[in-house]
């Protein structure tokens, strides 16, 4: 395969994705390395903090997540927070050095009159100087615009899986659901994260065809995040089999090169995984985490110990403004 280097492309074959998925691991490190070397400083790591600002009662019944209501999980259940917890929160994390601040609500959709209480929350967020994402499920055009409005930056919403295998995870919306909301947020003009989840049974075949789908999209989600599944007690998936350090080093290494413009977030699931295998992550091109004690119901790797393994691999983690953003130097070149 040539190496088309500054180039995105947005027409990745199967064949051509499971290839990279097979190449010796040094060869796909390289080239991984090597595409990540020529859109950011390969030093650099995005810190964004997550609250969850509605917790669990979820009508969905995705089989990863403990905040669906048809599933035996416990959470601490509360309605949508109100508007100085949440800017006291993301005070505390601009404070702890996160630059990015990520409220997610266990909704399906939300309702007319909470969309209200999330425009007061972004801009209250945005207002303290930090960048805002919000994931709360699906959303019609006039959400997003109003949103995009009020300052919102990002818009999360994962497709979790291929294609293929969406219907054994969740039945109550479709991968096209998925990509309808997508299609809204990036046409709202709020940027795109988008990503999913490793561990949950799918094949190497589901992995490709799951970054296929996002490296199809144009452009580019501006972030991508890869979550290795916490498996939570009372979820159908709390027995699913642990997933191979270095197959999720692959994935993640694959996300890089079909994505090479964007921030490839190595998510949920750090909080058990050692500092070698994390090492391993940012080197196959992660460059952004979740920072802070807590993801969303469970708990994250801490901050405490997160400071010492930034310093012990030197990687600089100081905020990343707007100004910042390297999209579109890569789309010029
Ligand atoms: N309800 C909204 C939705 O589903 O889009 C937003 C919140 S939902 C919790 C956001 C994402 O968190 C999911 O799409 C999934 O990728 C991730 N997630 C949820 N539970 C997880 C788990 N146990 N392990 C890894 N990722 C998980
Ligand atoms: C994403 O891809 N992962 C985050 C965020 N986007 C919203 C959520 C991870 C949740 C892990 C399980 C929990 O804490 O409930
Ligand atoms: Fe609800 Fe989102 Fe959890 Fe699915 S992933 S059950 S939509 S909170």
């Amino acid at each position: 395969m040539p190496m088309k280097s500054n180039i995105l492309r947005y027409d990745w074959q199967p064949d051509e994705v499971l290839t990279l998925f097979h190449l010796p691991f040094a060869d796909l490190l390289y080239r991984a390395q090597t595409v990540h070397r020529q859109h950011f400083d390969a030093n650099d790591l995005q810190l964004a903090t997550l609250l969850s600002i509605k917790t669990g009662r979820c009508s969905e019944d995705c089989a990863y997540c403990p905040q669906s209501i048809r599933h035996g999980s416990e959470v601490e259940e509360h309605a949508l927070l109100p508007l100085d917890q949440v800017v006291a929160a993301a005070r505390q994390a601009q404070q702890d050095g996160a630059g990015r601040f990520c409220m997610g609500a266990a909704w399906r959709s939300p309702r007319a009159r909470d969309i209200q209480a999330l425009l007061a929350m972004v801009e209250a967020v945005r207002a303290l100087g930090m960048e805002t994402c919000l994931t709360a499920g699906m959303l019609n055009a006039e959400q997003a615009r109003q949103l995009r409005a009020a300052g919102l930056d990002y818009y999360n919403h994962n497709i979790d899986t291929s294609a293929e295998y969406y219907p054994e995870i969740i039945s109550t919306r479709t991968f096209q659901d998925r990509l309808d909301t997508l299609q809204v947020v990036r046409d709202s003009g709020l940027k795109v994260c988008s990503g999913g989840i490793v561990g949950m049974g799918e094949t190497e075949q589901d992995r490709a065809a799951m970054l296929q789908t996002l490296a199809g999209l144009q452009p580019h989600p501006e972030s991508v995040p890869i979550n290795r599944l916490v498996r939570v007690a009372g979820t159908p998936l709390e027995g699913a089999d642990d997933v191979d350090g270095l197959a999720l080093v692959r994935t993640i290494a694959v996300a890089r090169i079909l994505m090479p413009a964007s921030r490839i977030r190595l998510s949920a699931g750090r909080e058990d995984m050692e500092d070698e295998l994390q090492a391993l992550c940012f080197l196959a091109g992660a460059n952004a985490v979740f920072y802070g004690d807590h993801l969303l119901t469970t708990a994250n790797a801490s901050v405490q110990r997160d400071r010492v393994l930034f310093t012990k691999l030197g990687l600089k983690t100081h905020h990343h403004l707007q100004s910042q953003d390297t999209t579109h130097i890569a789309k010029a070149v």
